[in-house]
């Protein structure tokens, strides 16, 4: 039945035209499917008696009732016909269930497929494997009651929703081969970054990349409310996702019967549809944008369950989006209609009297790898190849002396990853938001262009850097290109993205829930393979937004990712060219993380050979020598410093101190692994105490001069000895069209600032150096007139170099000098 949503009328499915299944097979399939909503009942419900041998009681229902009931039948009817034709046609498939907390509709088949008992045996195909995987089923101590990583077939777990058709495009690309179903929540395609991927399409090259078969699941409604995409007309539907690009093919009803010939029917249309374009694409060698298709499947919320619970309308209702009816327990009328539910499905004709699938009903699923629960895609890990890399020494930039040259910190980076890329032409890309460029990473074109399959202009030629075969990803979606790079990694592959520092917060749901789904996977689930580490960088940094002002500014990103697991977050915050290309190398060869590298893009002073970086950043922390006076002494004063214009300011601040307080003994230290300043039982990279009270004393001032915000730098050190003598600058949001020397005064993280937080920390230096704090002073003053008089710095800033300062009596080994 079709419900027509301005009238209100109810009117018969659409006529089948074409009735593919003949008999048995319908029976059979339909039986199949009917096992899959009897195991997502049971998951929700029942601790014991799983195959109802007996009549139900309640010591074998569960305590507390949790799960989603709504969206799982949708998933296992989609899931079964799928598997129809992936048997009939070797297809290679993997599914993505966008509403995944309706994951007993995927739990099942992966259960019924046998995939489930094979990796996890007590689980096994028998009544006692039942009543434990019913039991385990959000269950405290067990998994939870979406598709989680612990889900054999599954890279998306559908938790927050909106990211599905963006994962399954990410695994798609490079993948000729393979099919990825994706159902959508109609809910789900109320969010933003469910919304923007649908033009994902624009950059399926049909020649290289696989397909997406989107299936829209418009069941009406999401937990208390109907969905816009159902209470729009069809014309209005249908042309909104022709709009997007695509083909939509109806199935709309609730008789299992229609619904099931339809949808077998629908399916080969639009499979036969994805191989006919691909086949055009690839005999001919012409890869244009196809019109791909897709599915809109309207079936009934909770369909097969109760119609009618308590006098209100439970199945094709939000009512059943959970737990349809939960005082079971306590209520002797539901617990009978749990049970006459459960046994509307039969379950002795689903297994035998052990609890093991009928063998007519086995049969139905593909065997071994083609299984969607196995297929190798979704445990991604298995088919990772290491990333043939270049030499990254080969592309360091001349920095000595220290601290005398500039250089665009991430151009030699752009450099390196365009080698990257022409070493892995296949399993490498790069992201970013309408930035390469502008990051200057554009070397990467010298290599491939930016892939775009919309149309073409002859304008384009000329330095538009586009083509249907390049591997650069670039949409002004920060949502879709992290969800494609999520989606690539998963299946396997490399990558590597960048955005503007203060605009990755557009992604911080996405980066909390690919940290979760990482964390989980790298120690709760031993078979999963792992996966290429999530490589973000962050550049156009605050530091260094002259015209774009105020909204730019915003180094709070770092903050975010201090709060997810140890296990997979790093972050590193290199001072300059040679030290990033150092970090970029071993975060595109770590796996299982999420790496953070902030660096600005803008000319920066460098102070570190590529010897000198190697050596630094494998310590990740460490005393730059021939900027400090203290070999052999206790230092009266330690500046410390984290990030590129954090570390020349920090730098200069020293050299104004040895100029003018020659005797005052300081340690200069520079910290690039963030991590460096937690104590290691927090963090895999932490410091010990002995570690951290030898850099930064136990009783020493330290003016630590940070990129970022300034409390997340007491928030990780707080535990060690020093803290209460941890005095930390960084951006405080002070900010608008600045100058960069401006906006380093306005947040108290310039230079002359410094100088006077040591000479208000170090005791006894307040009387002594007054002039020189006076002086400073005036040189804020003088700086803030000139650049608002001038709208430009002072030449003595935009050239400050390191100056000439005597060698240190210990050799130096790593730092600056000159
Ligand atoms: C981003 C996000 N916002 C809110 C929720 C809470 N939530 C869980 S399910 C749901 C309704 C989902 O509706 P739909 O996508 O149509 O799924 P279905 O109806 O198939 O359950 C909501 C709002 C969520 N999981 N993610």
């Amino acid at each position: 039945m079709i419900r027509n949503f301005k009238t209100g009328q109810v009117s018969a499915a659409r006529p089948l035209t074409r009735t593919p299944l003949d008999p048995n097979e319908l029976k059979l399939i339909n039986t199949w499917w009917l096992a899959c909503n009897y195991l997502s009942v049971g998951m929700i419900y029942l601790r014991d008696n799983p195959l109802l041998k007996e009549p139900l009681k309640v010591e074998h229902v569960k305590h507390r009732l949790l799960g989603h009931w709504g969206a799982s039948p949708a998933l296992s009817f989609v899931w079964a016909h799928l598997n129809r034709l992936i048997k009939r046609d070797d297809l290679d498939v993997i599914f993505m269930a966008g509403p995944g907390h309706g994951a007993p509709g995927v739990l099942g088949p992966t259960y019924l497929e046998g995939t489930y008992s094979e990796v996890y045996p007590d689980k096994s195909q028998d009544a006692e494997g039942l009543k434990n995987f019913f039991k385990q089923f959000s269950f405290p101590g067990h998994i939870g009651s979406h598709v989680t990583p612990e889900t054999p077939g599954s890279i998306h777990e559908g938790g927050e929703l909106g990211y599905s058709l963006s994962h399954a495009y990410g695994a798609c690309f490079d993948n000729p081969e393979l099919i990825v179903a994706c159902v959508v929540g109609d809910g789900e395609a109320e969010t933003g970054p469910l919304a923007t991927a649908w033009h994902s399409n624009k950059f399926i090259n049909p020649i290289r990349d696989g397909a997406v078969l989107p299936i829209l699941n418009l069941n009406g409604y999401k937990i208390a409310n109907p969905t816009i995409l159902a209470r729009i007309s069809h014309e209005e539907l249908e042309a909104l996702l022709r709009g997007y690009g695509y083909t939509p093919y109806f199935v709309e009803g609730d008789e299992p019967e229609t619904m099931h010939q339809n949808m077998a029917s629908t399916l080969e249309t639009a499979i036969g549809e994805i191989r006919a374009l691909q086949d055009a694409a690839r005999s001919s060698g012409k890869a244009e944008r196809p019109r791909w298709p897709m599915i809109v499947l309207r079936s009934p919320k909770g369909w097969t369950g109760p119609t009618e619970i308590n006098g209100h309308k439970a199945e094709g209702s939000w009512r059943s989006h959970q737990v349809p009816f939960s005082d079971v327990r306590g209520n002797p009328a539901h617990l009978k209609l749990l049970e006459d539910w459960m046994r509307s499905y039969k379950p002795e004709e689903l297994f035998d009297a052990n609890g093991i699938l009928r063998p007519e009903l086995r049969k139905l699923a593909p065997t071994g790898a083609k299984r969607m629960s196995a297929n190798l895609h979704a445990n991604g890990g298995l088919l990772r190849k290491e990333l043939k890399m270049p030499d990254f020494r080969d592309y360091a930039v001349d920095a000595t002396p220290a601290g005398t040259k500039f250089h665009e910190n991430t151009k030699p980076l752009g450099e390196f990853l365009r080698d990257v890329m022409r070493n892995n032409m296949t399993n490498f890309r790069v992201f970013g938001p309408d930035e390469t460029a502008s990051n200057r990473l554009q070397a990467v074109y010298e290599v491939s262009k930016k892939v775009w399959m919309a149309d073409l202009y002859p304008e384009d030629a000329d330095g538009g850097e586009l083509s249907r075969d390049g591997r650069v990803m670039e949409m002004l979606s920060e949502h879709t290109l992290i969800g494609w790079l999520e989606g690539y990694l998963l299946s396997g592959r490399h990558g590597f993205f960048h955005t503007y520092e203060a605009f990755a917060h557009v992604i911080d749901s996405m980066f909390n829930q690919h940290a979760k789904w990482l964390d989980i996977s790298k120690n709760h689930v031993p078979w999963r393979a792992s996966v290429a580490s999530q490589n973000i960088l962050l550049s156009s940094t605050v530091w260094r937004q002259d015209h774009n002002g105020f909204s730019h500014q915003d180094p709070g990103f770092v903050d975010l990712v201090t709060n997810k697991s140890p296990s997979v977050t790093r972050i590193y915050l290199p001072p300059d060219a040679n030290t990033l290309l150092v970090v970029a190398d071993s975060c595109l060869r770590s796996t299982d993380c999420i790496n953070v590298i902030v660096a600005d893009k803008q000319k920066h002073l460098q102070f570190v050979t590529i010897d000198e970086a190697i050596l630094h950043c494998a310590k990740g922390i460490g005393i730059w020598q021939a900027a400090s006076n203290d070999q052999g002494v206790e230092p009266d004063v330690v500046m410390a410093c984290c990030g590129d214009v954090a570390t020349q300011e920090s730098l200069a601040a020293t050299a104004l101190l040895r100029e003018h307080l020659p005797d005052l003994k300081v340690r200069f230290v520079n910290v690039v692994d963030l991590f460096k300043l937690q104590p290691v039982a927090e963090h895999p990279h932490g410091s010990t105490e002995r570690e951290f009270d030898s850099l930064f004393t136990t009783d020493k001032p330290v003016i630590f001069n940070f990129h970022g915000y300034p409390w997340l730098i007491h928030k990780l050190a707080y535990r060690f000895t020093n803290h209460a003598n941890l005095h930390v600058r960084g951006y405080k949001e002070r900010g608008n069209i600045n100058t960069p020397l401006e906006l380093a005064i306005l947040n108290q993280t310039d230079r002359f600032t410094l100088v006077i937080d040591v000479i208000d920390r170090v005791p006894g230096l307040s009387g002594r150096a007054a002039h020189l704090k006076e002086q400073m002073k005036n040189e804020i003053i003088k700086n803030l007139a000139y650049a608002h008089e001038q709208g430009t710095d002072r030449d003595e800033f935009n050239n400050w170099v390191w100056p000439l300062i005597p060698q240190p009596k210990i050799a130096s080994s790593a730092g600056a000098r000159r």
